[in-house]
């Protein structure tokens, strides 16, 4: 369709304006929220990481197009998530530290809004200390973590050993996801789950806390 792949040029042109006027006539016009995300959305944001790997593209134009991503997501997020509904549990979330990537947690964050759950944000660049107190206050069922980088995946491990050094491990699940973990890797630093994208999160969490609908 022309429209959504104008869509995913204009984020990867970083054409704030015009990804939001384009993500609510795209609505308007009875595409549904979730092909907006994916064909518009997430496809011109996989173009931006090529051309940033392949040097075409520096970090201030990724930011403008990050910035372009989060205006339309805040537009698709009433589409996304269900309102009223009876919360089926706390989740909370956060970015681990060292790592400023935020919209796959964010992404991640509407999803478990959309299915019901009630989300605490803890945001980016997160301290394991900072995780560890908010789990004491919040007492979430499950944590779940983000990292996309393969220097701050390591700080998922560090995480999870300050909420075991803090006596809380059983109190809390925690699933893991980001470009760069895996199975493997969740099972290594000894998490409950791994999730590759958004919707699986949704079904990760959903398994862990033994809900069936
Ligand atoms: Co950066 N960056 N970045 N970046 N960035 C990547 C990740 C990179 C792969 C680009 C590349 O080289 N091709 C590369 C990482 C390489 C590596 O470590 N292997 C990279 C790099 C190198 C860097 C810097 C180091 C660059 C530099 O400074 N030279 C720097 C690091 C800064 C830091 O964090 N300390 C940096 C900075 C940035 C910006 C700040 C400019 C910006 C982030 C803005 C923001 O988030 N607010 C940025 C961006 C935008 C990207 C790319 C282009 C896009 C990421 C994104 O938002 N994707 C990215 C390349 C790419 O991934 N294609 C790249 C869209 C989003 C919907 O997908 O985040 O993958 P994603 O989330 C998915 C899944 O991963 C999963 O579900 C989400 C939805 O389906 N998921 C979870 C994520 N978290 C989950 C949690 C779960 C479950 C699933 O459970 C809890």
């Amino acid at each position: 369709m022309k429209e959504l792949q104008e869509l995913a040029q204009s984020v990867e042109q970083g054409q704030v304006q015009k990804v939001s006027g384009l993500t609510q006539q795209l609505l308007d016009s009875g595409v549904s929220p979730q092909t907006v995300l994916n064909d518009g959305l997430i496809a011109g944001m996989t173009v931006v990481g090529e051309k940033m790997r392949s040097g075409e593209m520096y970090l201030p134009e990724v930011l403008q197009s990050a910035s372009a991503m989060h205006g339309s997501l805040k537009i698709l997020k009433p589409h996304l998530v269900r309102e009223g509904a009876q919360s089926r549990g706390k989740i909370m979330v956060g970015t681990v530290k060292g790592d400023m990537h935020d919209i796959g947690k964010n992404l991640v964050s509407i999803m478990l809004q959309g299915a019901g759950f009630d989300i605490v944000d803890l945001g980016l660049n997160v301290p394991p200390q900072k995780f560890v107190e908010a789990i004491t206050a919040h007492q979430p069922a499950i944590l779940g973590l983000s990292a996309m980088l393969t220097t701050t995946m390591l700080n998922m491990k560090t995480t999870i050993e300050a909420i075991n050094a803090a006596g809380l491990r059983s109190n809390v699940k925690v699933i893991i996801g980001g470009a760069p973990v895996s199975q493997k890797f969740a099972d290594e630093i000894g998490a409950d789950g791994y999730a590759r994208d958004a919707v699986l999160a949704v079904d990760k969490v959903k398994q862990l806390l033994g809900v069936t609908a």
